[in-house]
């Protein structure tokens, strides 16, 4: 169930430096029912590296993909507005960009609950959703978007493909970092493009996770942590070029990758490989601090908490995310410092968050209980969850940031836009 790497995901090099130890973590989004929590669950290792060779950051441990991904997976992408808009964008560019008609094929690998895909189909372009987890899938078939619940790989791809599938765009959104075999994982999409096809794949940036100290972000569905000069590696490996990159703020800081067989690098992936190196990205030194950086926020969050508590505040937190589940249990926030989680998310509320014994519930408990503080998990849609509760923060509620370093918001500004 749990494999343990000793060489590189990407280019299988051995020298693999380290990084961060995260120590013993319950799997992210292993929501559990009170009743399990009381049994305990299950923990796995969780050790960040550096590959020398292609300069990939990743996660050594490899929880198996049926385990992670299996029939409880909670996350569906429909719960967040801002999430739904920049879907939306993303298609109508791409329906632009590639001149998609009603005799083109888009294929998205990881269609969660259809969330982008309904955007393509609105225009008439034909849409086929890949995901293996069978309650976003489902969600997706019952709005109308095909959708396959299978794992994506290179034999599913060529079995498509046999089937005279060809794509004209391959959307592979937050899905790249989670895939253990991430060579197979671009072979198939080689294999599903058509000649002049493409692919666009977005990630969070790893330049952004160490700056900003995103150090939630890394459980182990997070199996790799991407950057311009291990991508575009990877996708020639695979007869793909890497051959445009754009920077979006969404998740913390994200790139979205452009591939294709057919391609040239344009100027945008020229100048992200030059800064990266710029930057120091591809040698180790730029990595060194980071486990210092992140210990300093496990003391100061664990510090304020404390202190809030002490003068008897109540604490709530906002957004049961997988990377609230790496905040709370690596710096130790639990059930005796948070009195509940909300979030909007039907699927998980009822359920407690992994490892702290910390109950999910509706996000009207913000409203109806007015606890004094709440710690916002979910800090990537900030801006969208402030606009939401403005009651909340008008009654006189109080909000904290964990990351980039912990802070009470002095003021809270909520008629911003995403
Ligand atoms: P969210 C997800 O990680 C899932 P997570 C995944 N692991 C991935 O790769 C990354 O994104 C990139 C809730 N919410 O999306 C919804 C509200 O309740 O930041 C979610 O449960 N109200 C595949 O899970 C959670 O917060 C709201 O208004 O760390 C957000 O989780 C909004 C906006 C969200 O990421």
């Amino acid at each position: 169930m749990l494999e343990i790497r000793t060489t590189c995901r990407s280019c299988s090099s051995p020298e693999l430096e380290l990084v961060l130890n995260l120590g013993e973590m319950p799997l992210s989004d292993a929501l559990v029912t009170p009743e399990e929590y009381a049994k305990g669950e299950d923990r796995y290792g969780l050790t960040v590296v550096f590959c020398r060779r292609c300069c990939l950051m990743q996660i050594k441990e490899t929880v198996e993909a049926e385990v992670l991904f299996g029939a409880d997976y909670p996350y569906y992408s429909s719960f967040s507005d801002y999430l739904l808009q920049h879907s939306r964008e993303n298609a109508l560019q791409l329906i632009e960009r590639q001149k998609l008609s009603g005799a083109s094929l888009v294929v998205e690998l990881a269609s969660n609950d259809g969330y982008l895909l309904k955007n393509f189909q609105e225009k008439g372009i034909p849409v086929l959703g890949i995901d293996p987890a069978p309650g976003p899938a489902a969600a997706a078939e019952k709005i109308g978007v095909p959708t396959l619940c299978e794992f994506f790989d290179s034999e599913m791809a060529r079995r498509l493909r046999s089937e005279g599938k060809r794509a004209d765009v391959i959307v592979a959104n937050n899905v790249m970092a989670h895939i253990p075999d991430l060579n197979d994982f671009v072979e198939g999409m080689s294999i599903l493009l058509k000649e002049d096809g493409i692919c666009t794949v977005e990630n969070p940036y790893v330049k952004d996770l160490i700056e900003n100290c995103e150090f939630d972000t890394i459980y182990h569905e997070h199996q790799c942590y991407h950057s311009v000069t291990a991508v575009s590696q990877l996708f020639a490996r695979h007869g793909l070029t890497l051959f445009d990159v754009e920077h979006l703020p969404i998740h913390g800081g994200s790139l979205r990758y452009y591939g294709g067989p057919n391609q040239e690098a344009g100027e945008a992936v020229k100048r992200y490989l030059a800064e990266e190196e710029a930057a120091g990205l591809t040698s180790f030194d730029y990595y060194r601090d980071f486990g210092q950086r992140v210990e300093s926020i496990k003391t100061e969050l664990i510090r304020l908490l404390r202190g809030l508590k002490a003068e008897g505040k109540r604490i709530a937190a906002y957004g049961a995310a997988a990377k609230g589940s790496t905040l709370t249990n690596y710096t130790g926030v639990d059930h005796e410092l948070l009195d509940f989680v909300v979030d909007r998310n039907v699927h998980k509320q009822g359920l407690y968050m992994p490892g702290i014994g910390v109950p999910i519930r509706p996000v009207e408990a913000l409203v109806e209980e007015m606890p004094d503080y709440v710690l916002i998990l979910a800090w990537n849609f900030k801006d969208e969850i402030l606009r939401q509760q403005a009651e909340y923060t008008g009654k006189g509620g109080q909000w904290i940031v964990p990351i980039p370093y912990p802070a009470v918001l002095e003021t809270v500004e909520t008629t911003s836009q995403p």
